[in-house]
């Protein structure tokens, strides 16, 4: 089998991964997004399963007020040692680092162990477990890696932190991983901001605080200024996998037009390593592709994720999200079977508050969304629909609102501080499939009448979506979501099922 990048294509950055016997773990940021930090399975480095949300529970991740592509989790970590699963983390605005474990990275996971670290122990925090027993925190803040040993149990700071790498000189030196091989320590970290200058950097050391000896080939990875589908390589991570090869796992963006734009947000990507002389070739030196010869690994789990879901289950499939701490009381899966009802709040997705919303990633550029809707209970003052999200000053919805004439779709759209509704359609009959249409120009919202036929209602441009105009981190959601002007204690709409293919 071939190794396709990206291996987890859609918004999941900053991949950090942890190997067990055959098995190997994935975790990435999901800054405003609960659950947060979605975790993946995989045993040939090709094929990924999510298994689950290492943060599941409030008291594991606050986002009050966070911003959604801002804010909340920025790169994990995971490592495994002796047993016991640990992801370290940041919650910006929240409390800052933390360390969280178990024992079955399928979850449930422990609450934060809160980390004492000196302030310039910053972001993007690692953990290095050492054969003499020491454990090293090593992060970045003030333009520096900052390190400094740890204890696991308890979060507390063994020692004041030491600033012991810069890097190559690059800007925004970020995402440090310390690890060993033999006798030498390696720091590797990302340089250049996670935009399209992002490069990835290594030196080597006979101690874990240098002094450090800059690789001579440095960057080892980067795409800066290539003609490639592939740009913004970088914040990587080693495994070795059980038969003694290495890999190097990171993230890219897949960047269409001119100038260039992308709205599936960072995604995970595999090359294989190769050590020469004690330092990492990646890939060979040549750039990454989206066919690459197999991992040959042995392939003994297939690929997992419906592309439907029908609300039959009585749960929400794993893939799916709200913006921020969800109220749990607006999201009905028992109260009609089959469906899911969705009770409106009187917060709306342009804001920074627990819209009632629900929504999965967008994982390619080409794809069609649609979701079933009966807007029987729709009354006024209410609005519920599907949206294509990607912070929330830039979405475009079509949604179902009622007006004294009957059911009207609407369809709106807010880039940036502008905000309008765009059109607006009079429909007959309670019940219609809602429809977003996503090729790499062009999201288009409409329905699929009763001959199966798209109908367009009104369109929005994908690069107003594109992270380089929207700003920061995330990639593209479709959701559903409901608001309502009125105090609602019941579901104001409820959806039969929702596709994404
Ligand atoms: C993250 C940093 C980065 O903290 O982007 O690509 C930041 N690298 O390491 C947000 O994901």
């Amino acid at each position: 089998m071939l190794l396709k990048n990206p291996v987890i294509p859609g918004f999941y950055p900053d991949p950090s991964v942890c190997v067990v016997g055959e098995d190997f773990y994935s975790v990435h940021s999901s800054f405003g997004y609960f659950p947060g930090i979605p975790i993946f399975h995989s045993r040939d480095l090709t094929t990924w399963n999510q298994i689950g949300h290492v943060l599941t529970r409030e008291s594991q991740l606050a986002l009050t007020g966070a911003s959604i592509s801002g804010d909340g989790i920025f790169a994990p970590t995971i490592r495994h040692h002796d047993g016991t699963f640990y992801v370290i983390t940041t919650n910006v605005r929240h409390g800052g680092n933390f360390i969280v474990h178990t024992d079955d990275p399928a979850g449930p996971w422990s609450d934060p162990v809160w980390i004492d670290s000196p302030s310039e122990s910053g972001i993007d925090p690692s953990l290095f477990f050492d054969q003499d027993g020491s454990v090293y925190f090593t992060g970045t803040g003030n333009d520096r890696v900052q390190q400094f040993r740890i204890d696991v149990a308890s979060g507390r700071a063994l020692e004041p932190a030491i600033s012991v790498w810069g890097g190559t000189g690059g800007q925004y030196p970020e995402a440090p991983h310390l690890f060993r091989i033999g006798n030498t320590y390696y720091l590797t970290m990302a340089e250049g901001g996670t935009e399209y200058m992002h490069m990835q950097t290594i030196a080597r050391s006979a101690t874990p605080y240098g002094p450090w000896e800059s690789c001579p080939h440095n960057p080892i990875l980067t795409h800066r200024s290539r003609k490639s589908p592939f740009h913004a390589v970088g914040h990587s991570d080693f495994v070795r996998s059980h038969d003694g090869r290495w890999w190097l796992v990171f993230h890219a963006i897949r960047p269409t037009s001119y100038p260039m734009f992308h709205v599936c947000g960072r995604e995970t990507c595999v090359a294989p390593v190769e050590w020469i002389d004690g330092w990492p070739v990646v890939n060979g030196g040549e750039l990454i592709t989206s066919e690459m010869p197999g991992t040959g690994l042995p392939s003994t789990i297939a690929f997992q994720e419906a592309t439907s879901d029908e609300f039959d289950s009585g749960v929400l499939a794993i893939y799916w999200n709200h913006l921020r701490n969800p109220v749990v009381d607006n999201y009905r899966l028992s109260d009609r079977p089959g469906w899911l009802g969705l009770v409106p709040g009187a917060d709306d997705l342009s804001g920074r508050g627990c819209p009632t919303f629900v929504g999965r990633r967008q994982r390619q550029q080409a794809c069609t969304a649609m979701a079933r809707f009966d807007f029987s209970d729709l009354r006024q003052g209410d609005e519920a629909g599907l949206t294509v999200f990607q912070n929330e000053d830039h979405h475009y919805e079509i949604a179902g609102v009622r007006s004294v004439e009957g059911l009207e779709l609407i369809v709106r759209r807010r880039i940036g501080d502008l905000e309008s509704v765009v059109a607006r359609s009079l429909r007959f009959g309670e019940s219609i499939t809602l429809s977003i249409q996503a090729t790499p120009e062009m999201y288009v919202l409409g329905f699929v009448d009763e001959g199966e036929q798209f109908v367009e209602i009104g369109r929005g441009r994908a690069r107003y979506l594109g992270t380089e105009t929207a700003g920061y981190f995330t990639g593209c959601y479709f959701g559903m979501y409901a608001v309502s002007s009125e105090h609602r204690a019941r579901p104001c709409a409820w959806i039969d099922w929702m596709s994404l293919d």
